[in-house]
């Protein structure tokens, strides 16, 4: 499972363009997985959106993580599901999920990162990194010190989000990210396939410069 670049879309943030416009602009990109966060739509709307957007993304073998809600994840067969502190216990999510479904946990402290790869997890969000206006509820930024502390003592892949961007991919992926995980340096972007490949030019340089 490829990380590097991982779009997590938000409708309200695209300028007037759709979810599916800015997957599709991603893909162009290069984007490595997406994961559709709706936090305003009734559950009707978030399956149909989810159904396209599905079979956007199988075209091209990249693969649909679900935020929040694992019976959405379920009923569209989507690759996987991303679950904060709030939500759905990973232990509970491992137990429902078939073996092949992707479980990602939003790590919010050193210990939270520690118990969802006890728990089961396949990756970690390590969230937020810094300070960002694109989730409100957001915990306190962790920052670069604190990445490398995790990434010290987890195995599992770790997926850095919250304020990153072309700026301080590079750093981020220094500190031990194996990806970014971005809302508004792709769905804000005047062209999200163009912010998408430089994006993931910068994540695979700072890589193989490891
Ligand atoms: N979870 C932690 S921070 C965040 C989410 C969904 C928002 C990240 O948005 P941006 O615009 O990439 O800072
Ligand atoms: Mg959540």
């Amino acid at each position: 499972m490829d990380y590097s670049v991982y779009l997590v879309t938000d409708f309200d943030l695209a300028r007037g363009r759709t979810t599916r416009d800015i997957v599709a602009a991603a893909i162009r990109g290069g984007v490595s997985c997406v994961q559709l966060r709706e936090k305003k739509r009734g559950t009707r709307e978030f399956i149909e959106e989810a159904l396209s957007i599905r079979e956007l993304l199988a075209r091209h073998g990249i693969p649909l993580i679900i935020n929040d809600r694992l019976d959405v994840a379920l009923a569209v067969k989507a690759d996987g599901v991303h679950l904060g502190q709030k939500d759905m216990p990973c232990l509970m999510a491992r137990q429902l999920a078939p073996k092949d479904m992707i479980v990602g946990i939003s790590a919010e402290s050193l210990e939270d990162a520690i118990q969802a790869e006890k728990d089961g997890a396949d990756y970690v969000g390590v969230s937020p990194v810094f300070a960002t206006p694109t989730k409100t509820d957001a915990a306190e930024p962790l920052g670069l010190d604190n990445l490398r502390r995790i990434r010290e003592r987890v195995r599992l892949p770790l997926v850095a989000i919250g304020g990153v961007n072309a700026g301080n991919a590079a750093t981020v992926i220094h500190h031990g990210a194996d990806g970014v995980a971005v809302v508004s340096a792709i769905v804000r972007a005047p062209d999200p396939a163009a912010a998408t490949r430089n994006l993931l030019d910068i994540v695979t340089q700072a890589k193989t410069g490891k």
